[in-house]
């Protein structure tokens, strides 16, 4: 008996707690806020993850090119020292900024090439110059560094086929 009681009483409760969802959604569905933005439904609705879709590559065209007007390659250097980037077949342009043939420069430090599929990260060992700067004063620890120039479009993401320059070595001393 006393189960039955138990069980009868969870029962209300859960009827109870039931009716009263009820209610509330019907009152929530039916209010004029709701109704005047559909488009929080939309948004609220279970869909499945999006495919993150980036878009094709930019063409670069034949002959594009980006080279280190300095330092040369294996140049013995102190900190700081400035890196100017050299360009040729295309235009510098902001990054934002959608043209034919234009992107901005990338310096790689220490690093490999990154994947050409996807815009470039920010990090110490990628350099952005976003606002179409063609050079860097750059500091170095002492030691061995690679330096390589990778152009990127608009949205950061590097040109088919990639305008990249040759990997150089520069030596760092006190
Ligand atoms: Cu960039």
């Amino acid at each position: 008996m006393i189960d039955l009681s138990r069980t009868s009483a969870l029962s209300m409760n859960r009827t109870t707690f039931a009716v009263l969802l009820a209610a509330a959604l019907l009152c929530s569905c039916g209010s004029p806020e709701e109704e005047a933005a559909p488009d929080a439904d939309a948004a609220s609705a279970p869909e499945p993850a999006p495919e993150v879709a980036l878009p094709p590559r930019k063409p670069s065209p034949e002959g594009a090119r980006v080279w280190f007007v300095s330092p040369g390659d294996g140049a013995a250097l102190t900190s700081p020292f400035t890196v100017e980037f050299g360009l040729e077949g295309m235009d510098l342009l902001p990054a934002g900024e959608i043209g034919e043939h234009t992107g901005h420069h990338h310096l790689l430090v220490n690093t490999p090439l990154p994947r050409m599929d996807l815009p470039i990260i920010t990090d110490d060992a990628h350099m952005h110059f976003g606002l179409a700067q063609t050079s860097v004063e750059l500091s170095l620890e002492p030691g061995t560094h690679t330096l390589q120039l990778l152009l990127g479009d608009d949205l950061h993401i590097p040109h088919d086929p990639p305008v990249m320059s040759e990997v150089i070595t520069v030596e760092v001393t006190d």
